[in-house]
């Protein structure tokens, strides 16, 4: 693996053109998916290796993309804690965490106990995908976690969790321990079924302002990506560490000190500048706004160009700034692989 694209161009090597995948790769957008789902539910397709490898390896056969995802979610790991969780799509949790009582009731799962059909998942999928395309392992960020576990599902001001952090910090803290040790045990454990990345999603880490992104999300990405390191090394392997940042401007110098070897960024900063903050020793990835692909397929190349301009021909993983929207038509997912493909290819030549 450490010679495919999408590896080189996370060590920051040259490529000889941009790799490019997409964030929900597998998913409603998709006919074959929604095919698939009359059957079985979205747990039961997490669940279930068999499906989780086939759902996995839909968007990479349509599309033809340069890394494949492990089909799963950030949530899974919650019933092995002591939360359980529906999806009507979007998360609910029938009894948010809310206390310290309710934080000192959680476990912190072993993840082989836990979760086994995460890793034969990935085993099958190792069997069956190309070795020219790796598979990257996830879960959700500690602060990302936290922050469902205690809203409870979505939510529009997030005043749960941020009336804990300030209410009751110890109790925070205990609680962003605990995603932190569950997530590392679940982040490492796929790295040695054969994860060829390790992704962290912090989706809702642009909830904080610097001074409380340092305070309550970044010590507990280390400690995840730390576990993850320790991993890769005692297996002798090199394994892209990914950290998406959502809506990162405010702490973006931070992102240095997670431990992350890429950092995924959305579309409200432009990755000319990121790069400067980040510095020459951090690959990025992103970071095209998924709005772009329900526009038409002229816009969707030149936009594709323009975030390739940006972020320059070395240490880039083209995507999308965050999922892929389920309106969007399949075959302009297409028409942004092949753009990205042609137009990097052709700035290499
Ligand atoms: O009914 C269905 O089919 C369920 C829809 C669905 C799907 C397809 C959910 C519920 N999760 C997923 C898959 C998923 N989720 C993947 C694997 C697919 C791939 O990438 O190809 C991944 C990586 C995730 C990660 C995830 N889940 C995140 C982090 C990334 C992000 O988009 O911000 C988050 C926040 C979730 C929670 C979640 N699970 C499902 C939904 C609809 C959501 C988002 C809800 C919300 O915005 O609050």
């Amino acid at each position: 693996m450490s010679d495919t694209l999408f590896a080189r161009a996370c060590r920051r090597e040259p490529v000889e053109r941009t790799p490019v995948w997409i964030m929900r790769q597998a998913g409603r957008y998709l006919p074959e998916y929604r095919a698939l789902r009359v059957n079985a539910d979205f747990l039961t397709c997490c669940r279930t290796p068999e499906l989780a490898c086939e759902i996995t390896l839909q968007p990479v056969r349509r599309l033809d993309v340069d890394a494949a995802i492990l089909f799963s979610d950030i949530l899974v790991p919650l019933p092995a804690m002591g939360v359980e969780v529906t999806f009507h799509p979007c998360p609910h949790l029938a009894r948010p965490v809310r206390s310290a009582g309710d934080v000192d009731a959680l476990r912190v799962p072993d993840a082989r106990e836990a979760t086994p059909f995460v890793f034969d998942a990935i085993r099958l999928l190792r069997r069956e995908l190309s070795p020219t395309v790796p598979l990257i392992g996830f879960a959700g960020a500690p602060f990302t976690m936290a922050t469902y576990l205690v809203e409870g599902g979505g939510s529009k001001h997030f005043e749960a969790i941020k009336g804990l952090l300030f209410s009751d910090p110890p109790t925070a803290h205990a609680l962003l321990a605990c995603c932190a040790d569950t997530v590392a045990s679940l982040l490492a454990e796929q790295v040695r079924a054969g994860a060829q990345a390790a992704m962290l999603f912090d989706t809702w880490a642009g909830l904080l302002g610097p001074a409380d992104y340092r305070a309550f999300a970044l010590p507990y990405v280390r400690r995840v990506f730390d576990r993850v390191a320790d991993a890769a090394a005692d297996l002798g392997v090199d394994v892209p560490r990914i950290y998406y940042a959502g809506n990162a401007a405010g702490w973006l110098p931070a992102c240095r000190d997670t431990g992350a070897t890429v950092i995924g960024l959305d579309w409200r900063m432009d990755l000319g500048p990121a790069r400067a903050v980040l510095g020459p020793s951090l690959a990025v990835q992103g970071n095209l706004d998924p709005a772009v692909l329900l526009g038409p397929p002229d816009q969707i190349r030149q936009r594709a160009r323009l975030v390739l301009e940006e972020a320059g021909p070395f240490g880039h993983v083209f995507n999308l700034g965050h999922g892929i929207l389920p309106q969007t038509p399949p075959e302009h997912a297409r028409v942004l692989v092949d753009a990205v493909r042609e137009w990097s290819s052709r700035r290499a030549a």
